[in-house]
């Protein structure tokens, strides 16, 4: 067993440089890039003032038996500091489905490790990965950190847990929260015994990139729209505590605060999101809608003044009778 420290194969190669005196249009084009250079670094500096340093840990948990030796498996975490401060106790203290939401900011630095805490799961059998991994959307990172297996990635078996070629007790990814990656996205795990993960057991999670400067909000709620139930998770917009909400959640607001919605969707089905008697701005339009069409691996993201209690719902037949329907209760 190894602890795994990626960075080594890492190594920035530099390009040699031609010492042949420059053309003309050459000349150009190395004053353009030392002026563009310069501003790189002007607005690299700006961001860096803002940047923050995030050091994660997590653990996969096996969670209790359904009855009928089903057992699903549960994201926890384990620590998480900002540039030196500890703000774990904002989250569960057990593994949740969801699993955690992290909250980042662009400009940010990730560095994000995980356990396999599942029983037997270190020990390997051969042609079967008992790896749990993070695999994260939309921000950037190399590929030593796609959290993927090497049949994949063509580098490592990249989790945590007996792989099919390497066992690693930790693995660490480094996340590069670039300039341009806001938004929310989901992250999950891709090595545990197929090299597409156990998402479908429990192991997902989301990150909400914030731009610089970006609104707080009074709430939170990360939704994620499942074949058969949302799973959902809610953040209280001043304490940053998270609440483990399970499926089709009870969503709890102030009146006349302002909430945000996050919704992503998992599975294969395509769903149509319906907030009944709201209407809210579709991104990136002026256009008020009051419900979206939403399909796998696809998200929206909305905020609404919460003015009366309502129920949200997938509104597709099928969706429909399978109860995908929770409460948003205004108070
Ligand atoms: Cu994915």
């Amino acid at each position: 067993m190894l602890f795994q420290s990626n960075r080594a194969e890492c190594d920035t190669k530099l390009i040699k440089i031609s010492n042949v005196s420059p053309t003309i249009t050459q000349r150009f084009l190395i004053k353009l890039g030392a002026v563009t250079f310069a501003l790189t670094l002007t607005l690299s500096t700006f961001s860096a003032s803002f940047a923050a340093e995030h050091i994660i840990q997590l653990t996969a948990e096996e969670t209790q038996d359904d009855g009928f030796g089903n057992k699903l498996l549960a994201y926890k975490m384990l620590s998480h500091k900002v540039n030196g401060t500890d703000i774990t106790s904002r989250y569960s203290a057990e593994a949740t489905i969801p699993g955690p939401t992290i909250e980042l900011t662009e400009g940010d630095t990730v560095k994000i490790s995980i356990q396999n805490a599942i029983p037997g799961n270190n020990t390997p059998i051969p042609g079967i990965s008992r790896q749990v991994s993070i695999h994260v959307h939309g921000v950037h990172y190399d590929i030593l950190s796609d959290g993927t297996l090497k049949v994949i990635n063509k580098n490592f078996d990249e989790g945590a847990g007996a792989g099919l070629e390497e066992t690693y007790v930790i693995y660490e990814y480094q996340w590069n929260v670039a300039a341009g990656t806001a938004g929310t996205w989901a992250y999950h795990d891709h090595n545990f015994e197929t090299h597409n993960g156990a998402e479908h057991k429990g192991l997902f999670g989301a990150i909400i990139v914030n731009k610089i400067g970006a609104p707080n909000f009074d709430k939170d709620y990360v939704l994620y729209l499942g074949d058969d139930a949302f799973w959902g998770m809610e953040i209280d917009g001043a304490s940053k505590t998270q609440s483990k909400h399970g499926t089709n959640p009870t969503l709890a607001a102030t009146k006349n605060s302002n909430v945000r919605f996050h919704l992503i969707a998992l599975g294969t089905d395509i769903h149509t999101f319906k907030l009944d008697g709201y209407k809210w701005v579709d991104p990136g339009t002026t256009n008020l809608i009051n419900h979206i069409a939403i399909g796998p691996l696809e998200k929206h993201v909305f905020n609404v003044i919460a003015k009366n209690s309502a129920h949200y719902e997938d509104n597709d037949f099928s969706n429909k009778l399978l109860g995908m329907r929770g409460k948003f209760l205004v108070r």
